[in-house]
């Protein structure tokens, strides 16, 4: 398993990798274990295995299009099939999986070396915007950053002060709106507030909004065009925060927000309660919107960057036996 011992090798040194893996095991244990059964099931029939591969990776929400690309691509690369052992035949899997996600480079997170780094999270009703605020407030804390919050969802009630208490247990300021107050001048307020107290990460939350109610996508516009008016280069980074059971709708609320707000990333949450996942390499392979972090539960600790080798990595059954 050339490609496998590769990318072992690769992320051996990696940090945290056991939390990070056991926090994947449901996701990706479900489609390794998937891909193990096909491959052991259908060693003598290519074309029986590739129907079933087709299936697999549909099933787990790798979507359509980029199903049917793994399968052709891994149809060329075995032409030599009924010789293949099942761990090889797992092994051209991954690496397919690989230079799929890998094809287009991922732009870095951007950040505002000369002043205040602008973040700003969109996403629907409930996929875990506030409290992925809160994750990353506590996250860039950690790194030693100043960090403020802005309550700008003034449409649900209760929201505001949702966000209040997880930036005081974080120990992070927040700049709050008031209930129905235009939330373009709450963002106006939290940049002011920003500037004057040498903040340097301001992370935004926003109401949750279906992709394709055009008035509140405008609203949204309007408040990247304000954030844009008091900081310069604002919003820096404009992250579509995606609830990873979603499924195939994911695609859509990724293409509906990237067609508003420009996204430069997606947050991946619930990750620890899907046992899908396969979003990730759909997303990037049609929309090439990176995976920029993926949580994994309920607590502010409950953050990671996302990292492709790990996840892959994970897909292999004894995520547990990392050395
Ligand atoms: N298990 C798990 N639950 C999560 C995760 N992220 C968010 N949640 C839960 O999902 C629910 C919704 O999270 P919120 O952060 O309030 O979602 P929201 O997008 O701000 O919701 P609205 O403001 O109503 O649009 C809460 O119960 C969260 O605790 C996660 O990574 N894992
Ligand atoms: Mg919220």
């Amino acid at each position: 398993m050339a490609f496998f011992s590769k990318l072992k090798d690769k992320i051996s040194g990696k940090q945290d990798q056991s939390k990070y893996l056991s926090g994947f095991s449901k996701t990706n244990n479900a489609l390794g274990r998937k891909l193990r059964f096909i491959t052991e099931n259908n060693t003598k029939n290519k074309e029986n295995f590739v129907e079933q591969l087709m299936i697999t990776l549909i099933e787990s929400d790798i979507g359509y299009k980029t199903a049917e690309e793994i399968c052709d691509r891994f149809y060329k690369e075995t032409q030599d099939y009924l010789y293949l052992r099942q761990e090889d035949v797992m092994d051209i899997l991954l690496e397919t999986f690989n230079d799929i996600y890998k094809e287009k480079d991922d732009e870095p997170i951007v950040i505002n070396d000369s002043g205040i780094t602008v973040i700003l999270l969109v996403g629907v009703n409930g996929s875990g915007k506030t409290s992925t605020c809160a994750k990353l407030a506590n996250m860039y804390k950690k790194e030693g950053k100043k960090v403020c919050v802005a309550a700008a969802d003034t449409f649900r009630a209760g929201a505001v002060e949702q966000l209040k208490i997880w930036a005081g247990n974080v120990g992070v300021d927040c700049v709050c709106g008031k209930e129905n107050e235009d939330p373009s001048s709450v963002l106006v307020n939290a940049c002011r507030y920003a500037k004057e107290n040498a903040v340097d990460v301001l992370i935004c939350d926003t109401a949750g909004r279906l992709q394709t109610k055009i008035n509140l996508m405008a609203e949204l516009a309007k408040m990247k065009r304000v954030l844009g008016k008091e900081i310069e280069g604002a919003p820096h980074d404009t992250w579509l925060v995606l609830d990873a059971n979603t499924g195939q709708n994911g695609m859509s609320q990724a293409a509906l927000f990237d067609e508003v707000t420009d996204l430069n990333g997606i947050i991946l949450t619930k990750m620890d309660g899907t046992s899908k996942g396969g979003i990730v390499i759909a997303i990037k392979n049609v929309l090439g919107i990176p995976v920029r972090y993926i949580t994994l539960g309920e607590t502010t600790d409950d953050i990671r960057p996302f990292d492709f080798d790990l996840y892959l990595y994970s897909i292999i059954e004894d995520v547990g036996n990392v050395s």
